[in-house]
C-alpha cells in the first residue's frame, strides 16, 4: 500500500547547554517539548517520493520467527519483531567494527531558542550525497557513502524483507525502493536511553537492528489513539520493523535501565519520502 503522509517531529533525549547566565544542564525530553506536526522541526529537502511497505504475507511465507504483532496488540500499528536476525556471535563483531567508525557525534540543536546537546551518540548515513534533511532547523549531517559493513547489513535486510520484489516484477531492473538512510544509535550503557517520541512520518519504513545489550522497548498510544501500553526486549541480533500508520497512532521510547552494564548499538535503516519530491522524467 502507497501513500503520503505528512511529517512530524522526532523526538530526542537532550541537555541544555549553558547560554547567557550560568545554568546547570537539565536533561530534557524534547519530544515531550515539541509539538507534532511542527514541520520546522524536522523535514526532508531532498529525496525519493517512491517507497515500499513490508509485506506481512512475505514475512509469513519466509518461515523465519517473525512476530507480528495484532491488531488487538497494538492497534493502528504495523510492527514486526525477529528476534534471531543475525546470531549473537555476528552482533557482538558487527558492533564492535562499527564502535570504530569516526562520524559518530553528539549534534548541537537549537530549541526554542535554545542551544541543546544531544545526550546520545549517532552516526548518520545516506544512500546518495543529495538526500538531505533538516532536524530542528538545522541541516543534519548525513555522511556519504555507507561503510561497506553497513552497505552489507542494508543489502541482508532488503533481501530479509522482500524489498525491490516489485521493481523486478516490473522488467526496471533494480531496486528503486529499499533504504535510502540509516541513523545509528549509541547506548553506552542502561543510563542512555531514548525517551518517548514518535518518529517523523516521513520515514515510511524504519528497520532497527540492535546489536549488544538487550532493551525494553516500550509503546504507548498517542493521545486519542486505542490501545495499551506494551512492552519487549529488543535482543542481541534482533530486529524489529515499524510502518504503517505506527508513528501517527503511537509513540515508543527505551528507558532508562541501570542494572544494563553492556553496551548497545542499533542501526535504524530508513525510507525517507520527500513527498514534493518528483524526480525527473
Ligand atoms: O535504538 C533503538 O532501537 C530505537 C531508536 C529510536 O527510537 C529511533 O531512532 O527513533
Amino acid at each position: 500500500m502507497k501513500r503520503n503522509l505528512s511529517p512530524s517531529f522526532e523526538g530526542v533525549t537532550t541537555q541544555i547547554q549553558p547560554t547567557k547566565r550560568k545554568r546547570k544542564p537539565v536533561p530534557v525530553n524534547l519530544a515531550a517539548l515539541a509539538p507534532t506536526g511542527d514541520k520546522s522541526t524536522h523535514s526532508i529537502t531532498q529525496g525519493s517520493n517512491k517507497f515500499e511497505q513490508v509485506s506481512r504475507d512475505f514475512l509469513i511465507g519466509s518461515g523465519k520467527n517473525w512476530r507480528l504483532f495484532t491488531e488487538e496488540e497494538l492497534p493502528g500499528a504495523e510492527v514486526f519483531y525477529l528476534p534471531d536476525f543475525i546470531d549473537v556471535a555476528t552482533a557482538m563483531t558487527w558492533r564492535a567494527e562499527l564502535d570504530k567508525l569516526d562520524t559518530w557525534h553528539r549534534p548541537t540543536l537549537k530549541v526554542y531558542g535554545r542551544e541543546v546537546i544531544q545526550s546520545r551518540l549517532t552516526a548518520v548515513y545516506a544512500t546518495t550525497p543529495e538526500l538531505t534533511m533538516k532536524y530542528s532547523g538545522q541541516v543534519v549531517k548525513m555522511h556519504y557513502p555507507y561503510p561497506n559493513l553497513v552497505s552489507e547489513i542494508q543489502r541482508l535486510l532488503e533481501k530479509t524483507l522482500g524489498f525491490g520484489l516489485e521493481d523486478m516484477a516490473e522488467g526496471e531492473g533494480n531496486n528503486l525502493t529499499g533504504f535510502n538512510h540509516v541513523m545509528l544509535n549509541k547506548y553506552d550503557d542502561g543510563s542512555v536511553y531514548i525517551g518517548q517520541h514518535s518518529d517523523s512520518r516521513e520515514n515510511k519504513v524504519i528497520a532497527s537492528l540492535s546489536l549488544g545489550a538487550p532493551r525494553t522497548f516500550i509503546m504507548t498510544p498517542r493521545k486519542g489513539s486505542p490501545g495499551e501500553k506494551l512492552k519487549w526486549t529488543l535482543d542481541n541480533g534482533s530486529l524489529m520493523i515499524m510502518q504503517g500508520d505506527t508513528q501517527l497512532n503511537w509513540k515508543h521510547k527505551i528507558p532508562k535501565e541501570p542494572k544494563v552494564k553492556e553496551g548497545r548499538i542499533s542501526l535504524t535503516f530508513r525510507q525517507l519520502v520527500y513527498e514534493n519530491h518528483r524526480p525527473a522524467g
